[in-house]
């Protein structure tokens, strides 16, 4: 089923780009929550390196790819070499060592697909989830960071679209929804994909940043300072562009055939990716690769009920944004 509308742009939908603006800016952390998270992140490596002197606490997540909205939880993850011992007793340890320390809520979740430990610092009123040794969420969190310096318009679109599925409950991997990190990777996708680019595919450059994480090898070009006026031939507003994600998600992505792929900035087959049936639990209705974990669809947990769910939300967004008078708070309203 693909339904295709005309492209019409929409008129005077630019003059709420300020309104939209100034939504994300609401939504960007306060210098003061950093420095928060930061002290959190210090005290914690204080209680690892007792126990484990070569460890190292490394930030990932929101907190750390510069998609982060104030007062999210914040991923940490403990980079560790000890192969004596394995990956469920370190989380129980660690569970031990944050249990006897001040931290609240301590609970080892060791089923998790990435199994973790959960806790509350009370001192900064900060939750935080640890993991170890999930090297592949280190570089990935690195790449989204990357593509976020080379365009103001990724941080911008990205926020919005992550306030908006936050907003209407279609962030809920649990529920068969799409995770934050599977939004931004739309994002990117799409804004490597304007005409002219607004992204370049930093994975198809000359790599100029290469590591082996999780048996995977991880290789593009980092070097983005170099790329600040990558997208400066395309004119198209924040606004302009919230218009054209949603009704590409609404109306034109085409949900049987393609995979949207950062990995190679273009739309691939399902067919050749195999995508094209369901095999266990993976469904593939809405395709999503991932840029290094590339067998990884991030549209996997979506089921035939989610997909309807998320395909009506999509819809609704880009309505609002054709018709409604007020879509600064329309498109938000809780669901
Ligand atoms: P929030 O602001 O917390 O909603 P986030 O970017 O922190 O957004 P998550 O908490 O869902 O997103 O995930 C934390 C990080 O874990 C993001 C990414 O580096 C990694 N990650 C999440 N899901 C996957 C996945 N399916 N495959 C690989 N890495 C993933
Ligand atoms: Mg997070």
């Amino acid at each position: 089923r693909i339904r295709r509308r005309e492209l019409r742009s929409p008129h005077n939908l630019d003059s709420f780009g300020p309104c939209f603006f100034s939504i994300f800016k609401s939504l960007v952390p306060s210098e003061d929550e950093i420095v928060k998270q930061e002290q959190l992140l210090l005290s914690l490596r204080k209680l690892v390196k007792k126990e484990w002197p070569d460890a190292e606490l490394h930030l990932y997540g929101s907190c750390a790819n510069s998609f982060g909205v104030s007062n999210s939880d914040i991923d940490v993850c403990l980079a560790i070499n000890d192969y004596e011992i394995s990956k469920l007793d370190i989380l129980l340890k660690l569970a031990d060592i944050l249990e006897s320390s001040n931290l609240q809520n301590v609970q080892a979740l060791t089923h998790a697909r990435v199994p973790i430990v959960k806790m509350m610092d009370p001192v900064t009123g900060i939750s935080c989830d640890i993991c170890v040794n999930n090297l592949l969420a280190l570089v990935n969190t690195k790449l989204l960071k990357d593509y976020a310096q080379i365009d103001q318009r990724l941080r911008q679109l990205a926020f919005i679209v992550k306030h908006w599925a936050k907003s209407r409950r279609v962030n809920e991997t649990y529920q068969g929804t799409l995770s934050s990190y599977a939004y931004v990777l739309m994002c990117i996708h799409f804004l490597q994909t304007r005409k002219p680019a607004i992204l370049p595919c930093l994975q198809g450059m000359e790599a100029t940043c290469r590591v082996i994480a999780n048996e995977t090898e991880c290789a593009y070009f980092d070097k983005v300072e170099k790329l600040k006026n990558f997208g400066a031939r395309n004119k198209e507003s924040i606004t302009q562009l919230l218009w054209a994600f949603f009704h590409y998600w609404a109306y034109w992505h085409d949900y049987t055939n393609d995979v949207i792929s950062v990995r190679t900035g273009r739309i691939i087959s399902k067919q050749e990716k195999d995508w094209t049936r369901r095999i266990g639990n993976d469904r593939h209705l809405i395709c999503i690769e991932d840029p290094f974990q590339v067998s990884h669809d991030l549209g996997r947990v979506v089921d035939k009920f989610s997909i309807k769910i998320l395909r009506e939300e999509f819809e609704r967004a880009a309505d609002i944004l054709q018709y409604n008078s007020n879509p600064t708070v329309t498109l938000f309203e809780p669901y």
